[in-house]
């Protein structure tokens, strides 16, 4: 109500920028401006019971959450208060067209944010639907700094399905180490991995065994079982009602089961897509994604349920993350009488295979790909080493970000700051083993990006392999910036160029930003490459973009806009930034 009232008076204010907005985005004509004053800080927090420097945005994390309709502005002023770091926020799932340097990738589509400085984001909201934002600069995201955006419809239109409430919720994996720690350990011989994660979060609260810490030097009070911040998440429900659950996850590693206790939920939206709705009891749920499930409180109400969420596709090391499914009038934190569950099996590749393959464009609302496309990209995911430092590659080549973004050096033509030989097209595919530790893992470092023709259809196909350990190959899960691409497919094994592409869903095919490689598997997807700017394409594991495992798509650069001076100062970008 009040942010309402606020934009209200904002809106008496800007009133011309206002017209002006909504004479150039089509849907609504009472388009608004949503405006928000962030400020981002170091405080210390016991999201899991455990006391650590977490990044809050205006004293809290997860943060605020955007609530804006089809056709609004949202601008983002937001202070870096940090002290000592830079920062970056990414609004995921959001297409930025028109605002390619809005993306809040660092690296890519601006500079850091200094600390002590304010940036400002502005983008239109174009869709409807369940989007996140979170830091997008070294391995910030980790550190708490994420929040949900919440795009509703305009007035009068109405979803493909019905519920009485709306609530937004996001997984997270948490870790007790700084990211600077993590950081330091990724890119050290011998190598220092980040390990599983010390417990899982629902939206933002979770639960660490405190007596399980050795180190007697932890101050009195570190780690406090009874700490209030980290009471388990209640979901409260009226009995007979439905619930739109907006689940997100932004794990910084794992891949995640999500379920309620004697529930069954129905999925009807993904990555701000329509689904033809389908019944699960465990939704699986990877780093990047977002989910509608509808939940009807339909069973006993004297008592409360729980919400659980574990690990799947990794060795199981942390316990499970709960919530507590609260039947009102039951008192919010009453316990389940039930043990709760640990999950389906880890490695049990065959239903999450089959979750992915199930989701499709709710048919009435699909749009039909282009049935051919112009371009195929064949990404082979690999784990190597470059002079002894563990890297991910595609295409045996490992990503590195450059110190001039790209949007600013294509714009412009600093052709000297990053390697302009084009990355390559695909690999030997006739002759690579995906199944076998690859006989040498050597790979090579580059920051040399796609450069795509303007308004074409790519197709790009994922291809897990093996890793560098034996029998070992991971889910990866592979978020587009600036577009959604309709999913073709997804396969065990070793893509066949001829025949697979035959088997492509062009019928119903879902719209994501989103998708998972299975292990040992392949992904197969088609985008048009009609957004101006520059784009990363990464794995959103934390720890595996950080090391390498991403590329940079171009495409129409000569159509972006004049850059804003914000964006500039870093790299060779210092001489375009002026006052
Ligand atoms: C698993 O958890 C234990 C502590 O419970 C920890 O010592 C160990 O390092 C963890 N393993 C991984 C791979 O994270
Ligand atoms: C917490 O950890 C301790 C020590 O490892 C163990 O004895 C205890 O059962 C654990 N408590 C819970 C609730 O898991
Ligand atoms: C743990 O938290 C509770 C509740 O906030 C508080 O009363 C108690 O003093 C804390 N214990 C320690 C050792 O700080
Ligand atoms: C959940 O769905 C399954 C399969 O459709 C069904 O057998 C089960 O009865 C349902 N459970 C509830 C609580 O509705
Ligand atoms: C799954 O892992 C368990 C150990 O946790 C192992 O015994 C089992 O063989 C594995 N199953 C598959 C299909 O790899
Ligand atoms: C991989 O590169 C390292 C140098 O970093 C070299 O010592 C090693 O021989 C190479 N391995 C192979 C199989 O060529
Ligand atoms: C990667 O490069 C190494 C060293 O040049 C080579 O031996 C290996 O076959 C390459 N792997 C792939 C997948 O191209
Ligand atoms: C892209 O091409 C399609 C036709 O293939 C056309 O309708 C559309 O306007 C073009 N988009 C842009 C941004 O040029
Ligand atoms: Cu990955």
């Amino acid at each position: 109500m009040v942010q309402f009232l606020q934009c209200r008076r904002i809106l008496i204010r800007l009133l011309a920028l206002c017209l002006f907005i909504s004479m150039v985005s089509v849907p609504s004509a009472e388009a608004r401006i949503r405006r928000y004053k962030w400020e981002v800080k170091y405080e210390y927090k016991s999201p899991d019971c455990f006391k650590k420097l977490v990044i809050t945005i205006n004293g809290r994390t997860p943060g605020p959450t955007i609530l804006a309709q089809q056709g609004d502005t949202v601008i983002v002023e937001l202070k870096n208060s940090l002290l000592t770091e830079n920062v970056a926020i990414h609004w995921h799932g959001i297409r930025q067209i028109g605002t390619p340097w809005s993306d809040g990738t660092e690296g890519v589509t601006q500079c850091p944010i200094l600390p002590g400085d304010t940036f400002k984001y502005q983008f239109v909201v174009d869709r409807p639907g369940t989007y996140m934002y979170h830091a997008h600069y070294g391995m910030q995201r980790e550190a708490g700094l994420y929040g949900s955006i919440r795009v509703s419809l305009p007035d009068g239109e109405s979803e493909p399905f019905s519920y009485d409430y709306d609530r937004s919720i996001i997984l997270n994996d948490w870790y007790h180490k700084s990211t600077y720690e993590q950081a330091t350990g990724l890119s050290s011989i011998p190598f220092v991995w980040v390990g599983e994660p010390q417990s899982l979060l629902i939206q933002g609260k979770g639960k660490f065994n405190c007596s399980r810490l050795t180190s007697p030097s932890l101050e009195p009070g570190a780690c406090n079982a009874t700490n209030p911040e980290c009471s388990p998440y209640v979901l409260t429900v009226i009995p007979g009602k439905t619930y739109r659950l907006r689940i997100g996850s932004l794990t910084a590693l794992s891949a995640l089961n999500f379920e309620i206790e004697g529930h069954n939920m129905t999925v009807v939206e993904a990555d701000g897509h329509y689904v033809e709705p389908f019944v699960v009891k465990n939704l699986f749920i990877y780093s990047g994604e977002t989910y509608s499930v509808l939940v009807k409180a339909d069973q006993d109400p004297s008592r409360n349920y729980w919400a659980t969420t574990n690990v799947v596709s990794r060795p199981p090391n942390t316990t499970t993350g709960l919530a507590i499914f609260n039947y009102y009038p039951n008192h919010r934190l009453r316990s389940p009488p039930t043990v709760p569950t640990t999950g389906p099996i880890w490695n049990d590749t065959a239903p999450r295979f089959a979750q992915s393959v199930a989701i499709k464009a709710h048919r009435d609302f699909i749009h039909t790909p282009p049935p051919t496309s112009d371009r195929t990209i064949v990404l082979l995911n690999t784990q190597n080493e470059i002079n002894g430092f563990r890297r991910w590659s595609v295409n045996n080549v490992s990503f590195n970000l450059p110190h001039t973004p790209y949007l600013i050096a294509l714009k412009e033509r600093l052709n000297h700051v990053f390697d302009q030989t084009p990355p390559p097209n695909g690999y030997d595919f006739m002759n690579y083993d995906i199944y076998s530790k690859a006989p040498n893992a050597n790979a090579t470092a580059s920051n040399s990006i796609y450069r795509l023709d303007f308004n074409t259809t790519v197709d790009v196909i994922l291809q897990n392999a093996n890793t560098m350990t034996a029998s070992n190959s991971e889910t990866h899960p592979w978020h587009l910036h600036g577009h959604d691409f309709w999913v073709l497919g997804y396969g065990m094994g070793k893509f066949d160029m001829y025949n697979d592409p035959k088997k492509y869903n062009l019928v119903n095919p879902i719209m994501k930003n989103t998708v998972p490689v299975h292990p040992y598997g392949w992904t197969a997807f088609r985008f048009r490459s009609d957004n101006p700017g520059t784009w990363a394409f990464h794995c959103h594991i934390e720890s595996h973009f950080y090391m390498g495992m991403g590329v940079v798509f171009e495409e129409g650069i000569e159509k972006v806009g004049k850059l804003p001076n914000s964006i500039m100062g870093c790299g060779e970008t210092k001489g375009f930034r002026r006052p």
